[in-house]
């Protein structure tokens, strides 16, 4: 008879009482409600472990988001993981660079179902009735530039074998700071099964054998968009890992980062059903999470002219139609409005006034590569002391010496929409 087989959950990066960035400079966010949401997720986590009745908990590092400022971030955490204990779902855990070893200083007694992977070298777990063989290595310090897996071992015959992982999976050892190594690498183990975490965005790297990224559980700022969760994962020694990880959403709150292509709208009341529209769709999606709204509005309009003079009211209508489509559970992030005039440009660029002067020498600009480049280079040196360092990478290169040419263009046409109303 066939051993039945085993299902896991497998998560990662729960950043435990990591704060909701800039969350009290937003109108209408409920503070309180996602102070706790990464605790909500994570037990939602165990629920989910319970409910589903697996035979493991795999958690691939950053339980912890830092040191923690006392001892009721540990306790929590030794508190969700007792939930377990009766069901006799075990739980293996390697630290990540939030939580490295030497970053957290204060400990708590975790229940005896648990297994934290040493930071000295690679172990491995073997649990013969369930015919699994589980591999991991904690990070020892925050910056870790070994390949952790090349010293991991090789796939134990006859079991399903598993490795546990933080990792960014890119870049050469010595090089770069997190456990970096590459999915051939991973695969010449010969493990059916790797766990990884490090990266936010969920992903699935490979199938043959499953590299799995689960993403966080906990979507904590704009750049951490949709639903975050875990994932549900059956195999056994003998078939390996039998379907695809089901991905199950445990997050308690929301961000989404909607577009609207304005081109065809002309009334204020076009825009509100647009947006209103894509509202009540995320709402949907999200169930009863409270949702973070990043809107941009694209295209060339005639509500250019109105929403340039005075964006503070645009911003004000924004909110309230957010409002209204979503039962007050969506409060707005932030605009990013890149509307444009809706002008006939090759028309504007013959005439011969300061305008089609102006409008000309932009465009030449524009398709002259080093001009760009020296705009980027000026407009970055500028910038450069007043923005933050981890939005740099995002505004990098020749991109911003065009975003600049067309930030001047847009201005131009404005002043021009001004003067002559369409
Ligand atoms: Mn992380």
């Amino acid at each position: 008879m066939p051993k039945p087989s085993i299902r896991f959950i497998h998560c990662a990066d729960l950043h435990l009482d990591s704060p909701m960035r800039g969350l009290a400079n937003y109108a209408g966010a409920p503070v309180e409600e996602m102070r706790t949401a990464t605790r909500r997720s994570f037990s939602n986590v165990v629920d989910l472990a319970l409910e589903r009745e697996v035979d493991l908990m795999l958690i691939s590092g950053d339980v912890f988001d830092k040191d923690w400022p006392d001892f009721n971030t540990g306790l929590f955490f030794a508190n969700q993981l007792r939930r377990l204990v009766d069901a006799a779902v075990r739980v293996f855990v390697v630290s990540g660079n939030h939580d490295a070893v030497n970053k957290i200083s204060r400990t708590v007694p975790l229940p005896k179902n648990v297994k934290w992977f040493e930071a000295t070298e690679a172990t491995t777990f073997v649990d013969e009735t369930l015919g699994v063989a589980i591999h991991g290595q904690s990070f020892a310090t925050d910056k870790m530039s070994d390949d952790l897996a090349s010293r991991y071992p090789d796939a134990y015959a006859g079991l399903l074998n598993i490795g546990l992982l933080h990792t960014s999976l890119t870049g050469r050892e010595g090089l770069e700071h997190y456990a970096p190594t590459s999915a051939d690498r991973l695969t010449a183990k010969g493990y059916q099964y790797w766990a990884l975490g490090h990266i936010h965005k969920r992903s699935i790297i490979r199938e043959e054998p499953w590299i799995v990224f689960p993403g966080n559980i906990q979507g904590r700022h704009a750049r951490e968009l949709g639903p975050k969760g875990c994932v549900v994962v059956a195999g056994d020694a003998e078939r390996g890992i039998l379907s695809p990880p089901e991905f199950v959403a445990t997050d308690v709150a929301r961000w989404v980062h909607l577009t609207i292509d304005a081109n065809n709208l002309t009334h204020l009341d076009d825009l509100a059903t647009a947006v209103q529209r894509e509202v009540q769709q995320s709402v949907l999606t999200a169930g009863n999470r409270p949702l973070a709204v990043r809107l941009s509005v694209n295209g060339r309009s005639l509500l250019h002219g109105a929403l340039s003079k005075n964006p503070e009211q645009f911003r004000t209508n924004v909110c309230a139609w957010l409002n209204e489509a979503s039962s007050g559970n969506a409060w707005l992030e932030k605009i990013n409005s890149s509307l444009a005039a809706p002008m006939d440009l090759e028309v504007l660029a013959k005439r011969d006034d300061p305008f089609g002067i102006l409008l000309r020498r932009l465009n030449a600009l524009g398709t002259n590569r080093e001009a760009v480049d020296q705009i980027a280079a000026s407009v970055l040196s500028e910038l450069e002391q007043k923005i933050p360092v981890e939005l740099r990478g995002e505004l990098l290169g020749r991109e911003l010496g065009t975003e600049a040419l067309r930030l001047a263009r847009e201005r131009l046409l404005a002043s021009l929409s001004m003067e002559t109303p369409p």
